[in-house]
């Protein structure tokens, strides 16, 4: 697949926008986060490129996370090789050695908001229509212990917790509120604050700032690393349940209906 992820260099400043085009809604297809995963590592390795700068192209949408379609209906080999791509789109983004800042444009549930968790920073649109948190619970679905502690570093425990089992999906204001977010600006504004931001990242030398970076987020990282075979054998057999599968019909078809 091909244009699917926008990657605009700035090589004056050394800031790339990795915008997400995945249209409509930016869900995390296969075949989107196999894109994805190319275009970061080349900016990863590129020396030319300190900082990335993650949003969307879709209107009104950031990402609707994971490709429900991905998940449902597929063989055991289909979903032990999606569940890999996600891991791998997570080990990587929230490892970055780059300086990331999601300008998040749009609503933002679940896979999506994971995305946003990985960045260094994040800048939300003041939307009252956007929204954004792990909602996965409301899909029948449990957010797996790397989505739960990326969450926890984010918000910590007591915010994760009612957040996950309620399967809350927050308001920009609310967002804030917890520190979900770290900054509201108004819609127009979310490009020129996002480079106005990184320009301050990018003043602290970068070797400091990546050891510190690591040192925050090894302890997470490992976790994963040390279970990753085992995360990816729950995965398929708690997705291949009768009963899960059926709650994602369900979840699809309220979808479709609430439309209009
Ligand atoms: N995957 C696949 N298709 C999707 C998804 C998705 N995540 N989200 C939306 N779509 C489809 C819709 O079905 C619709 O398709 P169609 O045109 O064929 O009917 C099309 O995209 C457009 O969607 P809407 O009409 O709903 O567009 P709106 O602009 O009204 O709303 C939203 C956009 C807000 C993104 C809305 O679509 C929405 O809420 N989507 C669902 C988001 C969601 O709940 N995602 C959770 C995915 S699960 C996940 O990311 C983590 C899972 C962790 C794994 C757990 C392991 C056990």
């Amino acid at each position: 697949g091909h244009g699917r992820v926008a990657v605009e260099l700035d090589s004056s400043a050394g800031v790339a926008v990795m915008k997400m085009e995945n249209l409509p809604v930016n869900s995390l297809s296969l075949d989107f986060l196999t894109e994805f995963l190319i275009s970061l590592e080349k900016l990863e390795n590129d020396r030319g490129c300190r900082g990335v700068i993650l949003t969307s192209g879709a209107p009104k949408i950031f990402s609707a996370g994971l490709d429900i379609m991905e998940m449902y209906g597929k063989s055991t080999e289909h979903y032990a090789e999606f569940w890999k791509a996600v891991q791998e789109m997570w080990l990587r983004l929230y490892q970055s050695n780059m300086v990331t800042i999601a300008a998040i444009n749009g609503s933002s549930p679940a896979g999506g908001c994971l995305m946003a968790m990985c960045c260094d920073y994040r800048i939300m649109a003041e939307n009252p229509k956007y929204s954004i948190g792990l909602n996965e619970t409301q899909l029948g679905i449990v957010a797996p212990f790397w989505f739960k502690d990326t969450m926890v570093n984010t918000i910590g425990n007591r915010a994760t917790e009612r957040s996950l089992e309620l399967g809350l999906l927050y308001s920009p204001p609310e967002a804030h509120k917890i520190g979900l977010v770290d900054q509201l600006v108004p819609e127009e504004k979310i490009q020129s604050t996002a480079a106005a931001v990184m320009s301050q990242w990018l003043a602290i030398p970068d070797h400091a700032r990546q050891i510190t970076k690591s040192m925050m987020r090894k302890p997470t990282v490992d976790r994963l690393l040390a279970h990753r075979e085992s995360d990816i054998q729950n995965f398929v057999s708690f997705i291949s349940k009768d009963a899960i599968q059926k709650s994602l019909h369900m979840y699809m078809e309220m979808l479709k209906q609430r439309r209009g």
